[in-house]
């Protein structure tokens, strides 16, 4: 199934600031409560849908970050971390309830936040219409209360803002067209892989080891399927019986070699030859030799992580350097970005930590699983972060993961550089060359 890239909106702001009405506005549903009480929206709120002109959103609902208590720091923190990963955060602001309070903290810690993470922030004043009643008392007029409210933005000229009532369904076009407005440059979509032409046929290698489920593919599998197939490339898949090709009977190895070179000459002897194999990574060791030299070689992993980082994977060949400095005192995050069954040879918690234990004894290899991922400060305990595909997570939550580990200063790789560098420089040259990288 292809993946959709979603434009990311988030919503924060204050307590009441209005922003679960902007969501019910945005998804015209009641989507998320809206009430008087403080601190209605607890956790994140996300709604996927299909918005003309903007296409296909993710809109997240936040909890106000000015609630003082334990609870209020974790909504806060869940908040936060959610405006890493948007590509917009529409700040809502009430500019009354701002002014009369004085302070601007909440819009602060918004504003900056997003220039740091390099998020783009548009800015909606909410025009509850009840409030601006309360405003002449104070002697000042709305528009100063709106400019008290920008003081907070750090880039005043290019922050495209407006103001609404978010509550009245005609200000919907309205809202929507700003968004349009103001999102970033276009994200080109990543083709899975781009380099291939629609003459020469492809050879799926899926060894189908123990961990694989009954039933169906694994997602990065039925994505290359789906894709080789709609981009008109014939494809065969093949599967390797790897107990078979790692046996130390070598009349047994070449038994499976040669059934193996017989399915690959075969769609090789067609007119036009083999133009790439793509493997299971953790099969790697297996086809860097059995695969000749001629056919172009890579991994799943690799073709998912080239797609998920936006198609630039130069911070994971960067990264995948780190691992010549690894030693027996290193500490070593893998991080998946789902959760699943984990049984016999798992990659994750069994095959990259075995080899890696046994080319450094003792070194120390932690994970993390699923949705969660360690905060910056966390981060800094390693030295390096083997990362999977990435396939069930969005291009933005990577983007985010990536900066944290900036901000951390350490490195990441993925598990397809990690096991092609377990086999040595040529192979992981070679499963690189098809993506024109050195
Ligand atoms: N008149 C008017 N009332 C509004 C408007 N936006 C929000 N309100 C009211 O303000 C209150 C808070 O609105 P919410 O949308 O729940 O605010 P919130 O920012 O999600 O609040 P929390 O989830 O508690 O952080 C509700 O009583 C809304 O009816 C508006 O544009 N006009
Ligand atoms: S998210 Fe990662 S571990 Fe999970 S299926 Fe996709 S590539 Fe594999
Ligand atoms: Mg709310």
């Amino acid at each position: 199934m292809p993946r959709v890239d979603r434009l990311v909106l988030g919503i924060f702001g204050r307590i009441n600031a209005g922003k679960s009405t902007l969501m019910n506005l945005l998804t015209q549903q009641e989507t998320s409560i809206v009430d008087s009480q403080p601190g209605t929206t607890a956790d994140i709120k996300s709604s996927v849908m299909e918005i003309h002109s903007l296409g296909p959103v993710r809109i997240l609902d936040t909890a106000g970050l000015d609630e003082a208590s334990d609870l209020g720091g974790k909504k806060r923190k869940k908040a936060l971390a959610a405006l890493e990963e948007v590509d917009i955060a529409l700040m809502v602001v009430d500019p009354v309830q701002a002014f009369l309070s004085g302070q601007l903290e909440v819009e602060e810690l918004v504003a900056s936040m997003a220039a740091r993470k390099g998020r783009k922030l548009a800015l909606i004043f909410n025009m509850k219409s009840e409030c601006e009643n309360s405003l002449p008392a104070s002697g000042a007029t709305l528009a100063e209360a709106k400019e008290f409210c920008r003081t907070v933005l750090p880039d005043r000229k290019n922050t495209p803002e407006i103001s609404a009532n978010l509550s009245v369904k005609k200000d919907y076009v309205n809202i929507v067209e700003f968004i349009a407005s103001s999102r970033p440059e276009e994200m080109e979509p990543v083709p899975l892989l781009p380099f291939l032409n629609p003459r020469n046929p492809v050879l799926m290698h899926i060894p189908l080891d123990a961990e694989s489920p009954t039933g169906r593919l694994l997602r990065p599998q039925e994505m290359a399927m789906e894709y080789l197939l709609r981009m008109m490339v014939p494809v065969g898949l093949y599967r390797t019986d790897l107990a078979l090709a790692r046996s130390n009977s070598k009349m047994l190895e070449k038994r499976e070699r040669e059934r193996f070179l017989e399915f690959l000459t075969a769609m090789d002897d067609s007119e036009s030859g083999v133009q790439l194999v793509i493997t299971d990574s953790q099969a790697i060791d297996v086809m860097a030799r059995w695969v000749p030299e001629n056919i172009p070689l890579t991994t799943f992993s690799i073709m998912m992580i080239n797609q998920t980082a936006g198609g630039d994977m130069s911070l994971f060949a960067k990264g995948v350097d780190e691992m010549n400095r690894l030693t027996q005192s290193s500490r070593v995050l893998i991080a998946e970005a789902c959760n699943h069954d984990r049984i016999a040879e798992d990659i994750g918690t069994v095959q990259i930590p075995g080899k890696l234990e046994k080319l450094f004894p003792g070194i120390t290899v932690d994970h993390a699983f699923g949705r969660e991922f360690p905060d910056a400060e966390k981060l800094q305990d390693y030295q390096l972060v083997i990362h999977c595909g990435g396939c069930m997570i969005s291009r933005q939550k990577l983007s985010a993961r990536i900066g944290r580990l900036s901000e951390a200063g350490v490195p990441i790789t993925n598990y397809g550089f990690a096991l092609s560098w377990f086999e040595g420089p040529e192979v992981l040259l070679r499963v690189l060359k098809p993506w024109r990288m050195k």
